[in-house]
């Protein structure tokens, strides 16, 4: 589809859809590899959240395969640092005035999205994280289907847009309203899925599209590895990542972890930022443990470190799905975490690590013990996280993705737009 042809004639845009009626040449007996790519407008945040890295890696593995893809945030995605073919970045610029206390963000991200698609001749939103996400695209399709352009919306569900944020009265009911406007709704887990049906109000369909990641990628590379250096005793190596919110439950960590070092030799490393950490560092302290406990920020490529990790930590009282359990999982690395949300979707109890109640820190450690104390035990603790993480690889699920995406857009192309 030529959008550039549509600005200037709706007219002409009519007589295309009659006579070709497709936006492209899709032949539905042929593979993905085969099929006339579509340009994707991905809306995301671009910290080192969730939702963020996964709408990131979901991006460059379809640009790998050839869709062109626009991604739309107020900051450069944070694993989105170089030039890539077929992937273009575009900055939200939120102009700031006097009267303004607060800047309009979500009406400059809708001009943003209508300018995009007008410009690139986008066939697809998908906005991750509901809020304002999804509203915002939702009212920028509204202001494209005056141009004569009726451009499908996903929006996909991640966690606290739903669990945390999203039931605040103060968003609730355009939640409601953008959920249920949308052309499609994917949740990243069963768990997320049904709170947002007793949460909310819904009367779309919400599909399960889990998180994936690319297995290949977290490979255990011993010569670079942070354990020669954290751990030179031969120490086990326990690892948490996060953004440090009181969803992840921090303190949790670092108490299961004295714990732990109290029958094992242990080290631990804290792997982001956030509000929790200063409340982390001073438990450390309090609890004797500082020593052994390296707070050392936010990474970028978390493949990089997870690999050295002999266990894996995330106590929190609210999980969607837990993706840096995947990551680690994914590494090799098992899981001690709790049996909150989708957490249980990921890890298998008993096999790739163990769930506990939220706030059994007790638990938790004595968990840990069993895993690490047995040398056979914990080999294949680590080959059975190995093996689940490969059901969440990308290969399985960026399909589903595609078809998604190819169904609205070849539906959008049938409708009429004014
Ligand atoms: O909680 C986070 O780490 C960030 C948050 C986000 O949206 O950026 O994560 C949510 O989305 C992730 C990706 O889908 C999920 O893996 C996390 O479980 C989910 N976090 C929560 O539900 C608390």
């Amino acid at each position: 589809m030529n959008q550039t042809k549509v600005k200037n004639s709706t007219f002409i845009y009519f007589i295309k859809i009659k006579t070709q009626n497709l936006p492209f040449d899709y032949d539905p007996g042929r593979q993905h590899t085969d099929m006339k790519k579509l340009k994707i407008g991905i809306v995301l945040y671009p910290t080192f959240g969730g939702s963020g890295v996964l709408a990131t890696e979901l991006g460059l593995a379809l640009a790998r395969k050839g869709h062109q893809i626009h991604f739309i945030s107020y900051n450069q995605p944070a694993r989105l640092d170089n030039y890539i073919e077929n992937v273009f970045y575009h900055e939200v610029l939120i102009p700031t005035y006097p009267l303004f206390d607060f800047a309009p963000y979500e009406v400059a991200l809708t001009s943003k999205l209508v300018n995009v698609t007008l410009n690139e001749g986008l066939d697809i939103i998908h906005a991750h994280y509901a809020i304002p996400h999804a509203s915002a695209a939702y009212m920028a399709k509204q202001i494209l289907l005056t141009h004569g352009i009726n451009v499908p919306i996903v929006c996909t569900l991640h966690g606290t847009d739903i669990t945390l944020v999203g039931r605040d009265s103060s968003y609730k009911p355009v939640i409601t309203f953008a959920i249920n406007h949308s052309d499609a709704v994917t949740a990243v887990s069963q768990s997320l899925k049904n709170d947002t049906l007793s949460h909310f109000e819904i009367t779309k369909e919400i599909k399960v599209i889990y998180n994936f990641i690319e297995v290949a990628k977290y490979v255990y590379n011993p010569d670079e590895c942070i354990k020669k250096i954290i751990a030179p005793g031969g120490e086990k190596l326990i690892m948490h990542m996060s953004n440090f919110r009181p969803v992840k439950r921090i303190p949790d960590i670092i108490r299961a972890f004295k714990i732990i070092r109290g029958k094992i030799p242990a080290k631990l490393i804290m792997i982001g930022d956030g509000p929790e950490r200063q409340t982390a560092e001073d438990l450390a302290h309090e609890l004797g443990v500082q020593e052994h406990v390296n707070f050392i920020g936010k990474i970028k490529s978390a493949e990089q470190i997870l690999p050295c990790a002999d266990l894996f930590m995330l106590p929190s009282n609210a999980e969607s799905f837990g993706l840096s359990l995947l990551e680690a999982m994914a590494s090799g690395v098992p899981g001690i975490s709790t049996n909150a949300g989708g957490v249980p979707e990921v890890m298998i109890q008993g096999k790739t690590g163990f769930l506990s109640n939220v706030g059994d820190y007790e638990d938790m450690a004595k968990n840990a013990i069993y895993i690490l104390e047995d040398e056979t035990r914990f080999k294949e603790f680590k080959n059975n996280a190995k093996e689940r993480a490969k059901f969440f690889d990308i290969a399985n699920i960026l399909p589903q993705y595609e078809e998604l995406y190819l169904q609205l857009a070849l539906k959008a192309k049938d409708l009429p737009t004014a």
